[in-house]
């Protein structure tokens, strides 16, 4: 549908030097009119050095911003979430860079945006799974990132805090996610919370996440428990304040 277009895909980077290269020409190879931003907080590894050599390669089609530092993964996506507006995207795409998010998917989250307002790349529905785990991301995942974010905020969706997502534009202007917190991946959290309560059509398409195979997590402690945090705060405000509901 052409109100989708044009599609902006965002992805943060640091450390992805092993992975970057196949993400771009994965997604290329869809053959859909994509533009690609990646952001990138100056990794020691080079990917940011690699981003403008892919750049070179798919000239008008890739995008890249370099940081001074590693200042953390919700701000690298507030940061290209209003550049992808800026430039004009009808839908915006995030996933990560580390090939756990199948860029063969994205036609299956475009076919779903046609009907809904934001799509959720989802673990949690049936025909998604996760393949490469070990126990403690399991139980982390479901306890923490299913059960209780769920208990505690009251959202819906299956799999609340995947990042591979398909976002409508005007959503993303209307849930003021610029005005989000979180540091890590609270973020995505606190962006399906803004949505749900503004009213959006929510939808998940299964993918199969596979675990990464190069380069190495970024998943800290102190994420966790800004997550956990989180989760308190939005309840805090589900009990205070009103969903804002209004025309789309
Ligand atoms: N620019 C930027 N990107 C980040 C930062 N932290 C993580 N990322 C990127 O965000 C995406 C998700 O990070 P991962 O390290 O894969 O985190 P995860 O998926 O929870 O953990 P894994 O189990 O390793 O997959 C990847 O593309 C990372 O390179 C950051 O501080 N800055
Ligand atoms: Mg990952």
């Amino acid at each position: 549908m052409s109100e989708l277009y044009p599609v902006y895909v965002v992805t943060a980077t640091y450390n992805e030097a092993d992975n970057l290269p196949t993400l771009v020409h994965r997604l290329f190879e869809l053959r859909l009119p994509l533009h690609l931003i990646v952001v990138d907080d100056a990794s020691p590894d080079g990917t940011g050095e690699l981003a403008e050599q892919l750049a070179a390669r798919y000239p008008g089609k890739v995008t890249v911003v370099h940081r001074p530092g590693k200042l953390g993964y919700a701000s690298a996506h507030r940061q290209a979430l209003s550049m992808a507006l800026n430039h004009g995207a009808a839908t915006v795409i995030t996933m990560d860079a580390d090939l756990s998010h199948d860029p063969g998917r994205i036609p299956a989250l475009m076919q779903a945006l046609e009907h809904c307002d934001v799509v959720v790349g989802s673990r949690y529905v049936p025909g998604g799974r996760i393949e490469g785990w070990g126990w403690f991301r399991h139980f982390l995942s479901r306890v923490g990132g299913r059960f209780v974010t769920r208990l505690l905020t009251g959202l819906r969706a299956g799999d609340c805090t995947s990042g591979f997502r398909a976002y409508r534009a005007p959503l993303l202007r209307k849930v003021r996610f610029d005005q989000t917190q979180s540091e890590g991946y609270g973020f995505l959290v606190e962006m399906l919370f803004r949505c749900q309560r503004a009213g959006a059509r929510i939808c998940e398409v299964p993918i199969v996440f596979v675990d990464r195979r190069a380069g190495r997590s970024k998943l800290s402690k102190r994420i966790i428990l800004e997550s956990a945090l989180l989760c308190f705060k939005l309840l805090g405000q589900r009990l205070c304040t009103r969903p804002h509901r209004g025309k789309r």
